[in-house]
């Protein structure tokens, strides 16, 4: 019997800074009632799905971003897409500016059954970005300001999902989706779906040297199918996408076998459901063969993985020392 689970990508257009996350939700609304009548069982939305992009927005006054921060999940503002889930039974992935009780802020995603239980959720490990306003940069992007770097690792639950009454799933955001490390780590938690949601200019907007504008696209796929490839897994990476307030965002949003095969992808930069039947025990072939874990990693030659973060200069060759 095959195990199959039908997802979605809910990829949304652009949301204006003007906008209230009222117009959000009831867009992710329509989109749970598209992925409903399409026989999707888990829809995942985008990184910080219910505003726009705000980290590329300067307040001197650390204190002002707050306003674009969740201190309570759901919320009144909230509340209609827990009750479409409910409505519909469709378990779903929310990325959201999480404002703790004790006054921490993460970048953060949860995963929600359908009765609105959180059965899963993970805070953005790798914060792109700067600190403080560079003036330099055409368009900011202040993570590493309004952000703390995640605490909670990169987790794995097994949970029901559709009519599956156990997949392993596990979560990263956005630039996490670069690092091999992440992969790994749920890799080695026997992950079977990696859901993703990202927002990510069309155009390198750091002036730190030239990047050709198609290889933007090119690089986000490279690493969600690498990763799925390399670690016998589901992904579905789903995308903000259009012009918000200014900036172009490029959408692309996919599915991903694990054999790193692109499933479903996005062509709008607009919302947008992407679906795809996903057999969760075409994970067992890469995990049992090539990617068989317990067989053939050698961790006594990874040390510098978790023993070091930058690189280091390479000893110089010299035929003396032959
Ligand atoms: N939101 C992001 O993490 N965006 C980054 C950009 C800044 C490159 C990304 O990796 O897509």
């Amino acid at each position: 019997m095959p195990r199959i689970l039908t997802v979605a990508a809910a990829q949304l257009g652009p949301i204006q800074r003007a906008e209230g996350r009222e117009v959000a939700v009831a867009r992710m609304v329509r989109l749970l009632e598209r992925a409903h009548a399409r026989g999707a069982e888990l829809v995942v939305f985008p990184e910080l799905a219910l505003t726009t992009f705000f980290p590329r927005h300067y307040h001197a006054d650390r204190a002002e971003a707050d306003a674009w921060f969740e201190s309570a999940m759901p919320s009144n503002a909230t509340a209609p897409l827990f009750a479409a889930a409910r409505r519909y039974g469709i378990t779903f992935h929310l990325g959201y500016a999480e404002r703790t009780p004790d006054g921490h802020h993460y970048n953060t995603a949860i995963l929600v059954s359908p009765a609105g239980d959180v059965l899963l959720k993970y805070r953005k490990v790798h914060l792109p970005g700067h600190a403080e306003f560079d003036p330099k940069r055409a368009v900011q992007h202040l993570e590493k300001r309004y952000f703390e770097v995640g605490n909670l690792g990169f987790p794995v639950i097994r949970a029901p999902a559709g009519g599956l009454p156990g997949v392993n799933m596990g979560m990263m955001i956005c630039n996490d989706r670069r690092w091999p490390e992440a992969w790994r780590v749920l890799g080695l938690q026997s992950v079977e779906l990696v859901m993703c949601g990202y927002n990510t200019p069309s155009t390198n907007q750091s002036a730190a040297g030239f990047e050709a504008h198609h290889l933007r696209v090119f690089h986000s796929h490279l690493s969600v199918q690498a990763g799925a490839y390399q670690n016998a897994t589901f992904a579905v990476a789903c995308a903000k996408a259009g012009t918000e307030d200014g900036c172009e965002l490029f959408g692309h949003s996919i599915i991903v076998n694990p054999q790193g095969e692109i499933m479903a992808q996005a062509t709008s930069w607009d919302d947008e459901l992407i679906t795809a039947d996903c057999d969760m025990d075409m994970c067992t072939l890469g995990r049992t063969t090539i990617f068989a874990f317990d067989k053939h990693r050698r961790v006594e030659a990874y040390g510098r993985i978790t023993g070091q973060v930058g690189a280091v200069a390479p000893p110089v060759w010299s035929k003396t020392e032959q």
